[in-house]
């Protein structure tokens, strides 16, 4: 290999001392207020609040710092002192900011005022809460409530995400699609529908029990890096890690712990995962087919000892079809379409049959495909044939991604009414909700096409960046008749606007909320079905802000005519109230939330697999036998790549803190294509050249990115990496999950076209 093919690499460890440079050159980017490292001190404890960056859960018994390098970027980026007032608006035109990077945009820091957009300027222009509010009703009750869309992005909390839904339906639709739709919709479909329980089974606990965990596509060093502190001391104890991911991700590798002086002084790390598989981009369902024959020979071998036969009749349907599909399934066509050699398949089988209890962890390498049910249905498939649902110290694991996405959907933010208890709202608000199924995110873009859609409100998030075929939908964006975004820092979906637009400021969750009952709190739900109390301490950005809460009642009072039921004032002065209406709806899991609200470690919801109640159609887990090996549908071709749309260390979704994505080795730059040196080769490439991807989806839509920067890195053939969003374009609307709708962000058909 020449210098000039090299792969790229990271020298260090994930966390280390790395990571305690990373908060520090936050600090400094941030220009942070002062006091914000002891806000950080209060992260994730009880009585303080909850971080705003992953779900992943809080421990009973936290550490000192119980925070990681990416959860205290995300708390010092909202603490910023820089402010976006009516000033910068003034200066610069809505189509200007356009050409900014998303960086760019964001480190104009915290939006100060109400703002309304004008037309005639192509401005941003300062305006009231009270005409925001009744411009906002006034263009709501003017159309058809079911071409209204009501988005969340997952971070606003239980109180809030119900009351919008509440207003939703009163106002007459479903139309609740949630960043979820973008991300885990995969897993609540799936777990749903063969083991009746929408979210994961395990607990924090499980972690300290495990024999062996077995991951597929999550990047917990970047994305959940407190998940590495359970998981080393998992390793420590003798549990077993595998790791299948196409990225040899620097978290999976090996670990050393800020938190141990010992460690950091020494430089010693803990190894993590015992045996890394770098399948092929959308190769799961054939590798873990391949799992499953070990398992099946191993059971043979060994006089029926290795499956769990009784569980297997006890509770699940389905087995022996699957069991027929996996012994049709050739080696040949396994190693095929995995990238892996069988032997590799079998050591880690063997590492499967001799754990006791194991759990399933995945992320959005399985959820973001075609086929990305089949692929959450495999992992199940693998897990049920040991009988490791149900059991403590074993389960699957999906790692959910925004702060209160789960509970966003638990609270009834969700486009299918069937998930969510109608009769008891109609019960408890006197009125008849809509029955009619709502819309998901990709039916959104859809409508905004085809101008069935007409009004837009978005709780938090940067939709129309996240969403695939950008190209496509951002033009028709400003066919709406109205557009309302509700934020804290300016992004590229305030940017496209419909005739009508405001862009709302609000509190973020570090912050006080300050109503006339006093200070409030808000609750949220981690990835394990705990909830948690979360109160702000810090002074408000500005003056001006309105709680997320108080600006959704604000819309809904101007656009609902009276009910006696809604109290929507009283609401927005005490929360303790809106979480008696949480209970009351949801009495199982809610009850005495406002007693249990701020136990140490969360209250748990609890959830029937777990118990191994199967609330499925069958009233039994289901095993599944895959049509296909492939999670995508586009076959292999000459000189078709199959891209996978990534987070670097230094981003939370769409929110770019800065260039550095210090775990994969590449400084200052988002705009590369990372692909192995033997594709390089073979496609007569060299490093450092510019090229341009072009979507490869065969319809007749020209989607093409120019100017990235080729980069050899250690990935299997045909497998080719960027970053999510900038590379959003080139992803088709139609290349999105079968059963669930969620753009398939992972395995995009691209070719390279060389520039010149
Ligand atoms: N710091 C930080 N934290 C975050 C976020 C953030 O942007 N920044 N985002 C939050 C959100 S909303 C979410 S959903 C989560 C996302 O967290 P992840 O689920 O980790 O999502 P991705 O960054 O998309 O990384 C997906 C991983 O899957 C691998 N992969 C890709 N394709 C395949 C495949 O076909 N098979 C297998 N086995 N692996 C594959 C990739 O190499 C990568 O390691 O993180 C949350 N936490
Ligand atoms: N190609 C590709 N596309 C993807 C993905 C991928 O892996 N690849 N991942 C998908 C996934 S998993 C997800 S979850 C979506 C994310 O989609 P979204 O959730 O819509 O996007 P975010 O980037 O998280 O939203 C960032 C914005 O949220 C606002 N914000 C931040 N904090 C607050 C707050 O407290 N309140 C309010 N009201 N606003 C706030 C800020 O204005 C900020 O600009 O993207 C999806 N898109
Ligand atoms: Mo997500």
């Amino acid at each position: 290999m020449t210098d000039d093919t090299k792969p790229t690499e990271y020298e260090g460890t994930s966390g280390g001392w790395g990571s305690l440079r990373g908060i520090v050159q936050t600090m400094a980017r941030e220009m942070s207020s002062p006091g914000a490292l002891a806000t950080l001190r209060t992260q994730n404890k009880t009585g303080g609040f909850m971080c705003t960056s992953c779900a992943w859960g809080k421990p009973k018994h936290p550490h000192a710092f119980e925070f990681c390098e990416n959860g205290a970027k995300a708390t010092l980026w909202e603490l910023t002192t820089r402010c976006c007032t009516p000033d910068f608006f003034a200066e610069h035109s809505v189509t200007e900011l356009r050409k900014w990077s998303d960086h760019d945009l964001e480190q104009q820091g915290r939006l100060t005022h109400p703002l309304r957009f004008d037309q005639a300027s192509d401005r941003y222009v300062p305006c009231s809460w009270e005409e925001a509010f009744s411009a906002i009703g006034a263009g709501l009750k003017a159309i058809e409530p079911k071409s209204a869309v009501f988005y969340a992005s997952g971070r606003a909390s239980l109180e809030t995400s119900y009351l919008y839904a509440l207003f939703s339906r009163l106002y007459g639709h479903n139309n609740l699609p949630d960043s979820s739709n973008m991300c885990h919709e995969t897993t609540s479909v799936t777990l749903n529908k063969l083991i009746g329980s929408p979210v994961g089974t395990c607990v924090l606990d499980d972690f300290e029990q495990c024999d062996a965990i077995f991951f597929f596509g999550q990047n917990t060093g970047t994305n959940s890096p407190r998940f590495l502190h359970p998981l080393q001391k998992a390793v420590e104890r003798g549990c077993k890690v595998v790791t299948f991911n196409p990225i040899r991700e620097k978290g999976l590798l090996e670990f050393t712990n800020p938190q141990r002086p010992g460690q950091m002084l020494t430089g010693r790390n803990t190894q993590i995962s015992c045996q890394y598989l770098q399948v092929r981009a959308g190769g799961d369902i054939a590798a873990i087919m391949g799992l499953c024959k070990y398992v099946l020979a191993a059971d043979e071998q060994r006089g029926g000892t290795v499956i769990d036969h009784d569980f297997i009749a006890a509770h699940c349907t389905g087995y022996d079809a699957f069991r027929a599909k996996a012994e049709a399934t050739s080696w040949e066509r396994i190693e095929q379409e995995s990238g892996l050699s069988r032997a590799d398949i079998e050591e880690a089988g063997r590492v499967y049959v001799e754990a006791d209890r194991v759990i399933g962890v995945y992320g959005m390498g399985l959820t973001q495909h075609v086929h990305g049910f089949e692929n959450i249905a495999m992992l199940l498939n693998l897990l049920l044939m040991r009988g490791h649902i149900g059991r403590p110290g074993a389960g699957i694991c999906p790692v959910r991604g925004h702060s209160n996405v789960q509970g966003q959907r638990t609270v009834g933010i969700s486009e299918k009414p069937e998930l969510v208890p109608l009769d008891k709202l109609a019960e408890q608000f006197d009125f008849d909700p809509p029955r009619d199924e709502g819309m998901t995110t990709v039916r959104v873009c859809e409508g905004v096409l085809d101008g069935s859609v007409r009004a837009f409100i978005g709780l938090g998030g940067n939709f129309l960046r996240a969403i695939p075929d950008q190209g496509r939908i951002e033009p028709a964006w400003e066919q709406l008749d109205l557009t309302v975004q509700i934020a804290t820092k300016l992004n590229r979906s305030h940017l496209f606007n419909g005739r009508t637009a405001y862009l709302l400021p609000c509190l973020g969750r570090s912050e006080e909320d300050m109503q006339a009952g006093g200070p409030q709190t808000v609750t949220v739900e981690d990835s394990f079905s705990h909830i948690h109390g979360s109160l702000g301490h810090r002074q408000p950005a500005s003056e001006h802000l309105k709680s997320e809460l108080a600006i959704v009642a604000g819309i809904a009072k101007t656009t609902l005519s009276a009910n006696p039921k809604l109290r929507w004032d009283e609401w927005t002065d005490d929360y303790g109230l809106v979480r008696d209406l949480i209970a009351e709806t949801y009495h199982e899991q809610f009850h005495d939330m406002n007693a249990r609200m701020f136990e140490p470690g969360g209250f748990y919801r609890g959830n029937d697999a777990r118990e191994r109640i199967w609330k499925t159609e069958s009233g039994k887990a289901e095993f599944t036998a895959p049509e296909m090996l492939a999670a995508t549908d586009v076959a292999d071709a000459d000189g078709r790549y199959r891209l996978v749309t990534v987070r670097s260390n230094d981003q939370f979704n769409t929110t770019i803190y800065g260039y550095s994505d210090r775990m994969r080795g590449i400084e200052g730059k988002r705009d590369v294509i990372l692909i192995s040196p033997v594709d390089i080769e073979r496609a007569g490439l060299a490093a450092g050249q510019r090229v341009s991807l072009v979507g490869d989806a065969g319809d007749q839509h020209l989607r093409r990115i120019d100017d990235l920067e080729i980069v050899p890195f250690d990935l299997p053939a045909g497998t080719i990496v960027g970053y999510y969003p900038e590379l959003n374009p080139l992803i088709a609307l139609a290349h999105h999950d079968r059963n669930s709708k969620t753009p398939a962000s992972k395995a995009v058909p691209v070719r390279i076209e060389k520039v010149g």
